[in-house]
C-alpha cells in the first residue's frame, strides 16, 4: 500500500504537467482543473444563472474547498479589473445549516470573514468573495449580479 501511495504521489505531478484546458480556461497544475471568468466575455448574472451558464460548459462555479483552490480562485479574481466573484456554495436550508459546494467536495475548509455566515435578513444563502475583503468569504443575497468564475471537470 505504502509503495502504491509513493507511486502515485511520484507520477501525480507528471500527469497534472500535461494538463491541457480548452480555450479561453486557465489550468491550475494543483488539481488538474481548468478555470475561465465567464464574465471577461459575458455580463454579470446571479448566482442561479451563473451557474446554469457553467454547466452549459459542462462546469460548475469553481470552489474554493481547500487551500490550494482557494487561493488560485482569488488569484483569477486578482488578475481581473472586476471587484468580486461568486463562489460556487450555496446554504440550502437556511440559517445555521452548512454550505454545500455544488462541484461535490466535502465542506471541511472555510476562510470566512468575521461574522459570517450572518444569513443578513434570513435570504443570504450564497457565498461570496472579494478583493474588498481580501479574498474572506461573505454569505450574500443569491439575486445580485457578479462575476464567477467557471471549473472544469
Ligand atoms: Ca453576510
Amino acid at each position: 500500500m505504502i509503495f502504491l501511495l509513493c507511486y502515485l504521489a511520484f507520477l501525480a505531478p507528471a500527469l497534472v504537467k500535461g494538463l491541457t484546458c480548452d480555450e479561453n480556461w486557465i489550468p491550475n497544475p494543483n488539481n488538474g482543473k481548468c478555470y475561465m471568468m465567464i464574465n471577461k466575455f459575458e455580463k454579470r448574472m446571479n448566482w442561479t444563472d451563473s451557474m446554469i451558464r457553467c454547466e452549459n460548459l459542462n462546469a460548475t462555479i469553481a470552489s474554493a474547498s481547500n487551500k490550494n483552490d482557494n487561493l488560485f480562485v482569488f488569484g483569477m479574481l486578482n488578475a481581473t479589473d472586476e471587484t468580486d466573484v461568486w463562489l460556487g456554495a450555496i446554504m440550502k436550508d437556511g440559517n445555521d445549516r452548512p454550505f454545500t459546494w455544488q462541484d461535490g467536495s466535502t465542506w471541511n475548509y472555510t476562510n470566512l470573514m468575521e461574522h459570517a455566515p450572518n444569513n443578513g435578513g434570513g435570504i443570504e444563502h450564497c457565498l461570496w468573495t472579494s478583493k474588498k475583503l481580501d479574498g474572506k468569504w461573505n454569505d450574500i443575497r443569491c439575486y445580485l449580479k457578479k462575476p464567477a468564475s467557471c471549473q472544469k471537470p
